[in-house]
C-alpha cells in the first residue's frame, strides 16, 4: 500500500459491482472512496445510492412482477373456494403500488448509506471523471469540484437505457428508468424492444390490467435459446399481449388530448401503421456511461460505449479496472457485477489469484410465465459440438398448482442439452414455468460441479414440485417421441 495517494482504491459508480468491490476492499484493510451520482432521466426521474438494480432494475421489476402475479393468484383463489365478492372488480391502484415500491427503494438507499459509513468506505455523491491516470475529479451537485488521487481505480458506472433515434422518442417516451416511479397510470402502453427488459415490462403491465403491445425489430429474446423464446412469446400472446413483428417506429407525436400517436413501418412488408398510446416505453438496450468519464485523460480503451478489459478486469491501463455492465462483452447481471467486484478486491488487496468465471451464469426472465436457463442454448450447443454429438432431453409438464384453477399448461416446458456420449455431461438447462429462478439456482450449482444426465436422472425428485421434472426427462428430441405427458 502506498501513501503517495489519497486512497488505495477509488471506485467510480456506487451500484452492484462498485459497492461490492469497495466494501470488500475496506474489509481487507484498503483505504477506499466510492463516487456515485445519478443524472436525472429526460423526464426527470432520479434516485439514490445503490445503482440500477436497487433503484430502477431487478428489485422494482421483481416487485411489479410480484404485484401482477398476486392479482392472478387472487382470481385463481376463487377456484380453490376463496370467497371473493365481485372478483371481476378487482384492480390495482397504480399510485399505491408505485408508493410501496418507492418506499422500499428509499429504505434500501438508506441502509446502503449507513452500511458504507459503518464499513468506513468514503461515499462521495459526485460525478467522477479522470483528470489524469491517478486523479479523479468529483463534480458535486452544487458545481464545486473535489480532486482525489488513487493508486487503483475501478470504473463501475453501468449503463442507461437508449432511445430510438426517431422524432419524439426522448421528448415523449419513457424507459425502465421511469416506469417504476411513474406518477400516473401507464394505461395503454407500447413497448419498443423485445429483449428481456421489454418483455418483462410488457408482462407486468398486462398483468396489472393495462393494454400492452411489444414492437419487435427482429425476433424476441435474440440472445437466448430461440425455441424457449418462441414459447415465452406464445405464452404472452395467450395472455393478450400484442406483438408487432419486424417493425420499427418512425415517430412519436403528442396529440392535443395528451396521448401519443406512434407511426411505424414493417421492415419486411414495407407496410406502414400507427396507433394511439398513453405510454411509449423504450427498452432497446443500454448504453455504457463512458461519456462523462473523460477517459482520454487516462488513455483507457473503449469499444461501443463499453470498456475493454482482460480476464482480470484490467483495462489497457494496468491500475485501472472495470466491472459490471460497463464491461464489453460480459453479461449485464447484478450477481455477475457483485462477484467480479469482490474477486477483484481480493486479488488487489489479499493476494488472491481467483478470476471471475463468466460461464454457466444462470439467469431468469420474469415474464408472466417465467423462463430460466443456465449454460448453452440449443443452437449454440449444436454449432459448437455438432448435431451428432448432442442429445436434447425435453418434456412438457403440468404443474399441480395449475390444475384446480385450470390454468393453461400449454407452455410449461423444459429441456436439458447434454453431450451424447459417456455419462452425458449437461451443457444447458432451460425451463419455462412457475418460479423459474428458484428452480434453476440449485441446478446451476450442479452444472458448475459438472452435472451429467446420469446423475440428474439418478436424482430422486421432490414431489410434487415442478423442479422434479428435471429428474424425469426421459424423452430425447432425436427419438421423435411426443414430449407431452399423458396425465
Ligand atoms: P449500476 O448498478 O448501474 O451502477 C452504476 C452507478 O454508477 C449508478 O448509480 C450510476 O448513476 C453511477 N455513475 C455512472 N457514471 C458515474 C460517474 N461518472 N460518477 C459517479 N457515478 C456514476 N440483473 C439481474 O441480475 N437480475 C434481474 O432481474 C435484473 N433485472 C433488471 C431489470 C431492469 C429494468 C434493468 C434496467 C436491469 C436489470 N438487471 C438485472 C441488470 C442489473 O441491474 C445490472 O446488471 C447491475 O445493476 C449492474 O451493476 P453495475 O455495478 O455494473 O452498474
Ligand atoms: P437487449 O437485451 O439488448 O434487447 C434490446 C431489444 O431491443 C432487442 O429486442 C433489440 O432487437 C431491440 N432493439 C435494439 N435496437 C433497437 C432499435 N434501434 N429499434 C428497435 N428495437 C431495437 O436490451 P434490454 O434493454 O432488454 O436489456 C439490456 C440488458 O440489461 C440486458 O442484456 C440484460 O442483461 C440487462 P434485436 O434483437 O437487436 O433486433
Amino acid at each position: 500500500k502506498s501513501h503517495e495517494y489519497d486512497y488505495d482504491l477509488v471506485v467510480i459508480g456506487g451500484g452492484s459491482g462498485g459497492l461490492a468491490c469497495a466494501k470488500e476492499a475496506v474489509a481487507l484493510g484498503a483505504r477506499v472512496a466510492c463516487l456515485d451520482y445519478v443524472k436525472p432521466s429526460p423526464v426527470g426521474s432520479k434516485w439514490g445510492l445503490g445503482g440500477t438494480c436497487v433503484n430502477v432494475g431487478c428489485i422494482p421489476k421483481k416487485l411489479m412482477h410480484q404485484a401482477a402475479s398476486l392479482g392472478e393468484a387472487v382470481h385463481e383463489s376463487v377456484a380453490y373456494g376463496w370467497q371473493i365478492p365481485e372478483p371481476e372488480k378487482i384492480k390495482p391502484d397504480w399510485s399505491k403500488l408505485v408508493q410501496a415500491v418507492q418506499n422500499h427503494i428509499k429504505s434500501v438507499n438508506w441502509v446502503t448509506r449507513v452500511d458504507l459509513r459503518d464499513k468506513k468506505v468514503e461515499y462521495i455523491n459526485g460525478l467522477g471523471y479522470f483528470k489524469d491516470q491517478h486523479t479523479i475529479i468529483a463534480k458535486m451537485k452544487n458545481g464545486t469540484e473535489r480532486s482525489i488521487t488513487a493508486q487503483n481505480i475501478l470504473i463501475a458506472v453501468g449503463g442507461r437505457p437508449r432511445y430510438s433515434p426517431i422524432p419524439g422518442a426522448v421528448e415523449y417516451g419513457i424507459t425502465s428508468d421511469d416506469i417504476f416511479s411513474l406518477g400516473r397510470e401507464p394505461g395503454k402502453t407500447l413497448i419498443v424492444g423485445a429483449g428481456y427488459i421489454g418483455l418483462e415490462c410488457a408482462g407486468f403491465l398486462k398483468g396489472l390490467g393495462y393494454d400492452a403491445t411489444v414492437m419487435v425489430r427482429s425476433v424476441v429474446l435474440r440472445e437466448f435459446d430461440q425455441q424457449m423464446a418462441e414459447i415465452i412469446k406464445d405464452s404472452m400472446v395467450e395472455r393478450g399481449i400484442k406483438f408487432l413483428f419486424t417493425t420499427l417506429p418512425n415517430s412519436v407525436e403528442k396529440q392535443s388530448d395528451g396521448r401519443f400517436q406512434v407511426k411505424w413501418t414493417n421492415s419486411k412488408t414495407g407496410e406502414e401503421g400507427s396507433d394511439i398510446f398513453d405510454t411509449v416505453l423504450f427498452a432497446i438496450g443500454r448504453k455504457g456511461l463512458v461519456d462523462d468519464l473523460n477517459l482520454d485523460a487516462a488513455g483507457v480503451e473503449v469499444k461501443n460505449d463499453k470498456i475493454v478489459a482482460s480476464e482480470s478486469e484490467q483495462t489497457n491501463i494496468p491500475h485501472i479496472y472495470a466491472v459490471g455492465d460497463i464491461l464489453h462483452g460480459k453479461p449485464e447481471l447484478t450477481p455477475v457485477a457483485i462477484h467480479a467486484g469482490r474477486l477483484l478486491a481480493r486479488r488487489l488487496f489479499s493476494g488472491s489469484t481467483q478470476f471471475m468465471d463468466y460461464t454457466n451464469v444462470a439467469t431468469t426472465v420474469f415474464t408472466p410465465l417465467e423462463y430460466s436457463c443456465v449454460g448453452l442454448s440449443e443452437e449454440v450447443a449444436l454449432q459448437k459440438y455438432g448435431e451428432e454429438n448432442i442429445e436434447v432431453f425435453h418434456g412438457f409438464y403440468k404443474p399441480t398448482e395449475f390444475f384446480i384453477p385450470q390454468k393453461s399448461v400449454r407452455y410449461c416446458y423444459l429441456k436439458a442439452i447434454a453431450e451424447r456420449s459417456g455419462d452425458q455431461k449437461v451443457l444447458g438447462l432451460h425451463y419455462v414455468g412457475p418460479v423459474a429462478g428458484e428452480v434453476m439456482q440449485g441446478f446451476a450449482a450442479a452444472v458448475k460441479a459438472g452435472l451429467t444426465m446420469k446423475i440428474l436422472l439418478n436424482t430422486v425428485g421432490i414431489h410434487p414440485t415442478t423442479a422434479e421434472e428435471f429428474t424425469r426427462l426421459s424423452i430425447t428430441k432425436r427419438s421423435g417421441l411426443d414430449p407431452t405427458p399423458a396425465t
